[in-house]
């Protein structure tokens, strides 16, 4: 079967409560492999780019003041079925009810609310194709910058 990418991140609550090295070893344990990785500050106008999806939604200057209040760590996934197997992992947008009901997943771990989640997973290929060349340019299939044995 084809491998497939998609575009993780940790947000800002997830990098400051030190949850970087669990989340890794969950994506390694997995069988995800990490073809890029990025630790960036977001400002006003990318995270406004970044889920432009979401300009109109009324949680959205909330949202962006959230998304700049910290550095991000945003990697590329890839393995099979990458982008539906991370949504799972991830769990609910509510990390508050990803605790009653996906009490294993990323989110229920290290989130709080339905806005501070934690983490990022693109939600479709068009997404997926989007998000990681909003970060990165030239991730040809198949080459590894970062890989398990490094982590
Ligand atoms: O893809 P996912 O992150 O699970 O949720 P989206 O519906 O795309 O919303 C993006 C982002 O916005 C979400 O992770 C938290 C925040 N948010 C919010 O603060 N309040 C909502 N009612 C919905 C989403
Ligand atoms: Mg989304």
């Amino acid at each position: 079967k084809e491998k497939e990418k998609t575009l993780a991140m940790i947000k800002p609550d997830g990098l400051l409560g030190n949850y970087t090295e669990r989340i890794k070893d969950v994506i390694v344990d997995y069988g995800f492999s990490i073809l890029r990785e990025i630790t960036t500050q977001l400002d006003q106008d990318s995270a406004s780019r970044f889920y432009a999806e979401h300009s109109p939604k009324r949680f959205f200057p909330s949202l962006i003041k959230y998304m700049t209040s910290g550095p991000v760590l945003v990697m590329v996934l890839e393995k099979e079925n990458a982008i539906a197997d991370w949504r799972t992992l991830i769990g609910p947008t509510d990390a508050y009810k990803a605790k009653i009901t996906n009490p294993n997943s990323i989110r229920a771990m290290c989130g709080q609310d339905l806005e501070k989640n934690c983490v990022h997973g693109s939600d479709s290929r068009l997404s997926a194709q989007r998000e990681i060349s909003f970060f990165f340019e030239d991730v040809s299939s198949g080459e590894r910058i970062i890989t398990h044995d490094e982590l």
